[in-house]
């Protein structure tokens, strides 16, 4: 269809794809990290979102070529924010593709960039089949150095059961559960529950979605260190994120 070769043209002239940047910010509301998502300024529609056109990249195959420019651009802006982490989405489908591990040690080596303020966060979706491929790509990328996330954590099955199969160094917690806080207790026992399990897991654990100060005390008071939410900033081009970097940046 048209998503496809114009999808494909703008991979092969470059133009029309960027990052926009959402800050991650520790209890203290000080930036610690920024989440690339992916946009594109299409010639005709305007700027279209992921969800229109990461499914497509996905059954035509152009994830890969796509998903290596995200991680391409990640790597070169991370080294214009010292200091900073950037944490980077991976679809399932590139992390079981061929030669997945050495594409992004090729980037790591071609940019410079350091892998240990690379965070990559899979969904719960690619360890759904428990394969053992994919299980090895992501033990070699920690090894490398990468941070692990496991993103909207709680929203796929038996979530328990990855923490001990797939080694992970931090969860995300659902935005959904984040949105549903102080309408019944539910929300605030589990976010407290899944706090507790990460910290006795050793694993860090972040909160998405975070859009009131209600839900920014409660989380703080839960002892959530790192949180995520339009209600400290949407994501935003690289040149308006001025405001929330450190001085030196
Ligand atoms: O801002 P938001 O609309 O950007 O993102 C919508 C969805 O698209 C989210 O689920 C997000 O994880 C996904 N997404 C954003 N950028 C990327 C990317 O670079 N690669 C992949 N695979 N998914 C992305
Ligand atoms: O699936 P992933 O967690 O990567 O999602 C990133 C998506 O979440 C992006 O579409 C981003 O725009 C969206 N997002 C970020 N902060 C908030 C928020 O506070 N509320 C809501 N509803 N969406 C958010
Ligand atoms: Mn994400
Ligand atoms: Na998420």
């Amino acid at each position: 269809g048209r998503i496809e070769e114009d999808l494909r043209a703008a991979l092969a002239s470059g133009h029309g794809l960027c990052l926009h940047y959402q800050p991650q910010v520790a209890s203290d509301g000080k930036v610690i990290g920024l989440e690339a998502l992916v946009r594109w300024d299409h010639p005709q529609r305007g700027m279209i979102a992921p969800e229109q056109f990461v499914p497509v990249a996905e059954e035509t195959g152009l994830i890969l070529p796509l998903g290596e420019w995200v991680f391409r651009q990640a790597c070169v802006q991370s080294l214009r924010w010292p200091g900073l982490f950037i944490a980077i989405n991976l679809s399932p489908l590139q992390i079981r593709s061929n030669g997945f591990y050495d594409t992004l040690a090729g980037i790591i080596r071609s940019t410079g960039a350091d892998p240990r303020v690379l965070q990559l966060e899979v969904t719960e979706r690619v360890l759904l089949d428990d394969d053992d491929k994919v299980r090895e790509t992501l033990a070699k990328l920690r090894k490398a150095g990468f941070t692990i996330v496991l993103d909207d954590f709680g929203t796929g099955y038996s979530s328990l059961s990855y923490l001990r199969k797939f080694e992970v160094d931090k969860i995300k917690i659902d935005r959904s559960f984040i949105q549903h806080l102080g309408e019944t207790a539910d929300s605030a026992n589990i976010i407290s529950a899944v706090l507790a399990l990460g910290h006795v897991m050793g694993l860090e654990v972040a909160a998405e979605g975070v859009e009131t100060a209600e839900q920014q005390a409660f989380l703080k008071v839960a002892g959530c260190k790192e949180m995520q939410g339009y209600y400290f900033s949407r994501a935003l081009p690289a040149i308006e994120l001025g405001e929330f970097l450190p001085a030196n940046s």
